[in-house]
């Protein structure tokens, strides 16, 4: 950055008003559409309506929202007044929520209509929290007493000076998951969105301003907000918003309706569209020149099955939070499916051994990444920043094999953590809430791949009652994923749950999950 002053927001914004793009089309949700003018028209009103609250500079922003034109102009606008926007996950659990407001003591909370339910609980335990504003969505949500966000923003004005950030400014927090204890916060500075932008968007994907973009991973998620935010601003590209869960039918319409020319998804919905496609026998109508993957491993036949019935490729890569975006990647023109492709230029990538030496290419080790996108800590976690960030070197908790020519391929994780369509689970939690039900003594989860070579979790089941009969084991089967649906976010309850008679452990009582993964 070569100004003493930078602020990304501002930057993202101005740049396509600079380049004469006022008028082109930005943003298209399920019911709005917005210019790049007035998108900046929007975001400026949104942090004016933020700073009217009374918040200042550095101050912490809860956003909850579903995929709408309002997530960029509050991202975006309480950004360029110097706040610190929060994205967090919208599938989450009140609980989840209770420690997420306490834990970054945001002042303000953004909160979609259709999501209030799930924070009520948090709202009203949070000692921090001072203003929640609720932004409408086409799937509605119960009436409430606390002021709407377009009430707000009909009554602030489009001008708003830009905060006196610098490049190295805490920007936004993303939180992300570790197999113990609660999510932490990663921190990232404003030179990191459009870092990601020329490196991997303009580097290896070749974004073109004349793309339509459209992510079924949502704006939460760092994938997402690469995809749908940081990637179209930067190039003046358009996006396609949808509030609605990513189905396969509901990506199939999007595909039809808006035609997208870049495509963003995680390898499940890669997999389960196929597969709905393959049922109902139609052709797919799509203008896809090509799509990315990311979140977990895209199993190889996916990959070549998408592209003989799209005829357009999947580019598989390797992202964080930690690192913001894709890192290690395939190219178009170069797509080697089963692999996450080579290092993306402007990032170094080192595969270790135990003894912290590299591997010979052919080797498995674990993957370090060093790169300007990489958060500079977790908030107030210094023990967890210290094993994960070692100065300017960044610990994925990835395993990989580097062959002869440079390309990478996944073998797993260092840890006991899943990613089920592409999002973490901790197989602890689903353990601990297993061990809640009366007919459970305990439990242990590992990851179990499916028929598509995904990764879901499995539980293996040790039961009070050890005689219990079998009618009763099956119907025991059914409640206990009720159970868990109803406890923690519904995509971590296990598929497939074995009842044994014990778990196989360490003497020191350790539950042996690699015995379990065999
Ligand atoms: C795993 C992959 C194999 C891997 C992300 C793109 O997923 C993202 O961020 P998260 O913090 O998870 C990071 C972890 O997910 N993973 C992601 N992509 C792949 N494993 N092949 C892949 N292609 O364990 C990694 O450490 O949720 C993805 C862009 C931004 C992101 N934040």
């Amino acid at each position: 950055m070569s100004s003493a002053t930078y602020n990304a927001a501002a930057d993202l914004l101005d740049r396509n008003l600079d380049a004469g793009r006022g008028g082109k089309l930005a943003y298209h949700d399920d019911t709005t559409q917005l210019t790049f003018a007035q998108l900046r028209d929007r975001a400026h009103q949104a942090g004016n309506a933020l700073l009217s609250l009374g918040l200042v500079p550095e101050q912490r922003v809860m956003m909850v929202m579903l995929d709408t034109v309002d997530f960029p102009a509050v991202f975006l606008g309480a950004m360029r007044a110097g706040l610190v926007p929060v994205p967090v996950n919208t599938l989450l659990q009140p609980a989840d929520y209770v420690h997420l407001l306490a834990d970054s003591r945001a002042r303000a909370l953004v909160v979609s209509d259709h999501l209030l339910p799930k924070l009520a609980e948090a709202i009203e335990q949070s000692p921090h929290l001072e203003h929640v504003l609720v932004a409408k969505t086409s799937l509605g949500g119960p009436p409430s007493e606390h002021p709407l966000l377009e009430a707000l923003l009909a009554r602030a004005s489009t001008q708003l000076d830009t905060a006196p950030t610098g490049a190295d400014d805490v920007a936004f927090w993303l939180y992300s998951s570790g197999s113990t204890g609660k999510p932490k916060g990663a921190m990232h500075l404003h030179s990191h969105l459009l870092a990601t932008a020329r490196l991997y968007a303009q580097g290896v994907l070749g974004l073109l301003e004349s793309d339509r973009v459209f992510s079924a991973a949502k704006l939460f998620f760092a994938y997402g907000l690469g995809n749908a935010l940081t990637f179209p601003l930067a190039v003046g590209a358009t996006t396609h918003l949808m509030a609605e869960r990513a189905t396969p039918a509901a990506v199939l319409r999007m595909f039809r309706e808006r035609k997208p020319t870049v495509f963003g998804g995680v390898p499940t919905l890669f997999a389960s569209t196929l597969a709905h496609l393959d049922s109902s026998g139609a052709a797919p109508e799509h203008a896809l020149r090509v799509s990315t993957s990311a979140g977990e491993a895209l199993p190889k036949h996916v990959g070549e099955r998408w592209h003989q019935r799209f005829g357009s490729h999947i580019l598989d890569g390797i992202g964080s939070t930690e690192l913001l975006h894709i890192f290690l990647s395939n190219r178009p023109g170069d797509v080697r499916y089963g692999t996450s492709g080579r290092p993306v230029p402007g990032y170094d990538l080192k595969l270790s051994g135990d003894d912290g030496q590299p591997v010979a290419d052919g080797e498995e080790g674990s993957l370090w990444v060093r790169g300007p996108t990489s958060a500079i800590g977790y908030w107030n976690q210094r023990q967890k920043s210290l094993d994960t960030f070692h100065g300017p070197w960044t610990r994925t908790g990835d395993r990989y094999i580097r062959d002869a020519e440079g390309y990478f391929t996944y073998s797993g994780r260092a840890d006991d953590m899943l990613k089920v369509g592409g999002v973490w689970v901790s197989p602890f939690e689903v353990e601990s809430a297993l061990a809640a039900h009366a007919a459970v003594l305990e439990a242990a989860v590992v990851g179990h791949a499916d028929a598509d070579g995904l990764i879901k979790p499995k539980a293996f089941v040790v039961l009070k009652d050890p005689a219990l009969p079998h009618p009763a084991r099956d119907a025991l089967v059914d409640e206990l994923k009720v159970f868990i649906k109803s406890r923690l976010a519904p995509f971590k309850y296990p598929r497939w749950i074995e009842f044994v008679s014990e778990l196989p452990k360490t003497a020191t009582g350790k539950i042996q999950r690699f015995r379990l993964r065999a």
